[in-house]
């Protein structure tokens, strides 16, 4: 079952009919103990509600930061050795990616995140920008993963190359994290074999595609969860993006006015434009 916040209220969608779900506040359904079980109820007993075709779809938020991990993928390992060679990171994302305290960093205020056809940023002050394709954890107030989103953590890629430290200005910044276009409601794990894809547009043209599956994520999403909620408290839930498997070749910048299209199997697709 696939949970939309939009204009016109939250609605589920199964099997291609959608039902509105009401009395709930976004941060109530999110902490309620039986997501799952209420929006089964909704879809058993409520009518198709054809007003959803009519209603733009909001970013699946209203309290919950997001977070993402990094390093997660044996080709985002390489790319940040090769972009963070001449700041000495042959050895210190080599040794992220095999440790076992996984890299977790804050990215996104819940008040900045980017919808579904929202504008997402470049920063002014980067020169080589690119999109991240993550799929990316709800995780309620107990900790546990109730769903899952697409996400693009948008990063500016020379910055974060010339100093580790300054990853978080890399990584945080105004427009910076689309997450959408639903929450995926589904506690047990995705299977392996799903898919994560990018296809970048410019002037209408393809300009990058990539591909990769879930079975290329060293890290299991649940622990990555755990991780999280070690030393944290979240009363709304949070979200976690699960890091990057696809990254352009270095020749690639993104420019304003691209468009980004990220796709999941069983989520949908995330598609943003570059303000
Ligand atoms: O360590 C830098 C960030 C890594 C990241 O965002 C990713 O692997 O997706
Ligand atoms: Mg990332």
């Amino acid at each position: 079952m696939r949970l939309y916040r939009t204009t016109l209220g939250h609605f589920v969608e199964q099997d291609g009919a959608a039902y509105r779900v009401t009395g709930y506040s976004w941060d109530e359904l999110v902490t309620g103990d039986d997501l799952h079980g209420l929006l089964q109820s909704v879809v058993e007993r409520a009518e198709p509600a054809k007003e959803f075709g009519s209603a733009k779809i909001l970013a699946p938020v209203e309290s919950q930061d997001v977070w993402a991990a990094g390093v997660t993928y044996y080709r985002s390992r390489n790319a940040r050795m090769e972009e963070s060679k001449d700041a000495g990171g042959g050895s210190f994302y080599d040794r992220v990616y095999a440790a076992e305290r996984p890299e977790l960093f804050f990215k996104s205020p819940a008040r900045d995140v980017v919808g579904h056809l929202g504008a997402v940023r470049i920063r002014r002050d980067a020169k080589w920008s690119v999109p991240e394709p993550e799929l990316t954890l709800l995780i309620n107030h107990q900790g546990q993963i109730i769903g899952y989103t697409a996400g693009n953590d948008m990063s500016s890629r020379d910055i974060e190359g010339e100093n580790p430290l300054y990853l978080p200005q890399a990584k945080v910044y105004e427009g910076s994290c689309a997450l959408g276009p639903c929450v995926l409601v589904n506690s047990a794990p995705l299977p392996a074999s799903t898919a994560i894809r990018i296809e970048i547009h410019r002037d209408g043209q393809g300009e990058f595609g990539g591909t990769t599956t879930l079975a290329e994520l060293k890290r299991e999403p649940a622990v990555l969860a755990a991780y999280l909620f070690r030393e944290n408290t979240f009363p709304a839930g949070c979200f976690l993006m699960t890091g990057t498997g696809i990254v352009p070749p270095d020749s690639f910048t993104l420019r304003s006015g691209d468009e980004v299209q990220i796709a999941i199997d069983a989520i949908g697709t995330l598609v943003n434009r570059v303000g």
